[in-house]
């Protein structure tokens, strides 16, 4: 049922275009973010990740069947390099990674947790926005920045083609449900989060 995710990123065409038009994005691409930003960024999104990867060992058990499990198990296995990838970022910019996280930190990763407990429908909706969020941002990051970035290793761990394939196993997935009402919540409640992220390392 392709229409599926069809639906969710039609319903949210808006919220969609107000996450590749944030100016966290534009100003990554065009080399004009403050540096206290990206900074900023760097140490709430590895308390993310950090708490994600615990997230997708929860989703994992819950997983219905080998494929879902498998495609689970290739985005779990992503997640120790590209926290090596913060870590290294961080020690080269100094950054303290262990930073009290924002209460919005704390409350989007707690919800992750949560949507777990909604059953896999839920869930792997929660799972294919986030992902989705991230790789349309920073592929256009990529398409719209120069050679000389700063920030090749970052736009290259979410705009890859194996993190692209990654996505649309993702898609596949949610795309074996029909959608529920609740789905549309949790892939609103996704988007409104990947805003409001942005917006607090930018304030
Ligand atoms: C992702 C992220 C992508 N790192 N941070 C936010 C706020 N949203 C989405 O998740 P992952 O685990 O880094 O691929």
């Amino acid at each position: 049922m392709p229409e599926t995710t069809r639906a969710l990123l039609t319903a949210q065409a808006a919220a969609w275009q107000r996450i590749l038009d944030h100016p966290f994005v534009s100003r990554t691409s065009a080399g004009s973010l403050p540096k206290a930003t990206f900074d900023r960024w760097l140490a709430e999104d590895y308390f993310f990740v950090r708490s994600f990867q615990r997230y997708l060992e929860t989703l994992s058990a819950v997983a219905p069947d080998d494929e879902a499990r498998k495609v689970l198990a290739g985005g779990l296995a992503a997640l120790a390099p590209e926290l090596a990838l913060f870590e290294q970022a961080a020690a080269e910019r100094g950054v303290d990674l262990t930073a009290e996280p924002s209460l919005l930190n704390l409350g989007y990763t707690s919800y992750l947790f949560t949507s777990v407990e909604e059953g896999w429908p839920v869930g792997i909706t929660v799972l294919y926005a986030v992902e989705k969020a991230y790789y349309d941002a920073w592929a256009s990051v990529r398409d719209t920045t120069g050679a000389d970035t700063q920030y090749a290793g970052f736009i290259a761990n979410w705009s890859s083609p194996e993190f692209a394939a990654y996505v649309d196993q993702l898609a596949g997935l949610v795309d074996r449900e029909t959608l529920t009402p609740a789905m549309t919540l949790a892939f609103d409640r996704v988007l409104r989060f990947e805003i409001a992220f942005w917006d607090l390392v930018s304030a």
